[in-house]
């Protein structure tokens, strides 16, 4: 498969520090060669913020934009986009550019980042991407500027670290939230994304793997998943609709363990996601042949 790797190297709009060095470590640790020995093509494409850094605010929604306008680019020449990114606010620019009305929203994240400004113990802004994303949180920042995903299209999956105020949001706006180890009942609610949507995004923070696996992030939670949890869902969302983006963030390089353990799980992770978005595509396509 052709891939575009957008790497997208901001923490909260600022570069050079905590979970904005994650890209950057990915693509000097072997990222693209790994992609190539599996047989697919990958180049890369850098994202950079448009402006000089004001607010928060306005830089994840400048950079959002860029990325939005990168990934239908990606899209439109037969490219699968593939965000190596800082936070989970990639998610944004992802939604945006994948086509935020029609796209269903797989979410791998120990937290529910379902926070808005009114329910937010602690002001974090990463603590909002996908209540942004539906419109829940500064949508005259966003969503009613960019569109907004449906919150039914969306399914939280892996949350152990879930604010009361997100749980609430959660259940008023009909968002599918599988918790617990394994994942287990994911099956029902991907398969109720199906007819909602026309394609699938899968954003995975990393933070949703267990700390054995991944412990370089910023708001470790023990008890996570494991990898091949993450790759059996998206097999699963893969066979539903096809997926058309996929993001991994949040790996902080400087709280990984002397090995790279993080490093190491991220570049697999993303390899086998891609792999399994490639092979759903491949039987897509022989499904199409064969008719
Ligand atoms: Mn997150």
């Amino acid at each position: 498969m052709r891939i575009t790797v957008l790497s997208v190297p901001y923490d909260l709009g600022r570069e050079g520090e905590g979970v904005a060095l994650g890209p950057g470590r990915y693509l000097d640790g072997g990222l693209v060669a790994a992609l190539c020995e599996r047989g697919h093509q990958a180049s890369v494409v850098a994202v950079e913020r448009p402006e000089p850094f004001t607010d928060e605010l306005s830089a994840v929604v400048g950079i959002a934009r860029v990325l939005a306008g990168e990934a239908r680019r990606a899209v439109a020449s037969g490219s699968f986009p593939l965000v190596a990114g800082g936070n989970c606010n990639v998610a944004l620019g992802m939604t945006a550019g994948l086509g935020p009305a029609d796209t269903a929203v797989v979410w791998f994240d120990a937290h529910g980042d379902y926070n808005t400004p009114q329910t937010t113990p602690s002001g974090f802004l990463d603590g909002m991407p996908l209540a942004m994303a539906t419109g829940r949180a500064h949508g005259d920042a966003w969503a009613q500027k960019m569109g907004a995903v449906d919150p039914r299209a969306v399914i939280h999956i892996g949350g152990r670290d879930l604010d009361p105020g997100e749980v609430e949001g959660f259940a008023a706006d009909g968002v599918h939230v599988v918790t617990g180890a394994g994942g287990e009942g994911g099956e029902g609610g991907l398969a109720a994304l199906a007819p909602l949507a026309a394609r699938a995004y899968v954003h995975v923070d990393i933070d949703v793997l267990d700390l054995a696996v991944a412990p370089g992030v910023d708001f470790p939670s023990p008890g996570g998943l494991t990898p091949e949890e993450v790759v059996a869902a998206t097999t699963v969302i893969a066979a539903a609709l096809p997926v058309a983006g996929l993001s991994v963030t949040s790996y902080d390089p400087s709280r990984d363990d002397a090995r790279g353990t993080t490093l190491a799980t991220g570049i697999d992770l993303m390899c086998r996601l891609v792999d399994t978005v490639a092979s759903a595509r491949r039987s897509r396509r022989d499904a199409t042949r064969l008719q």
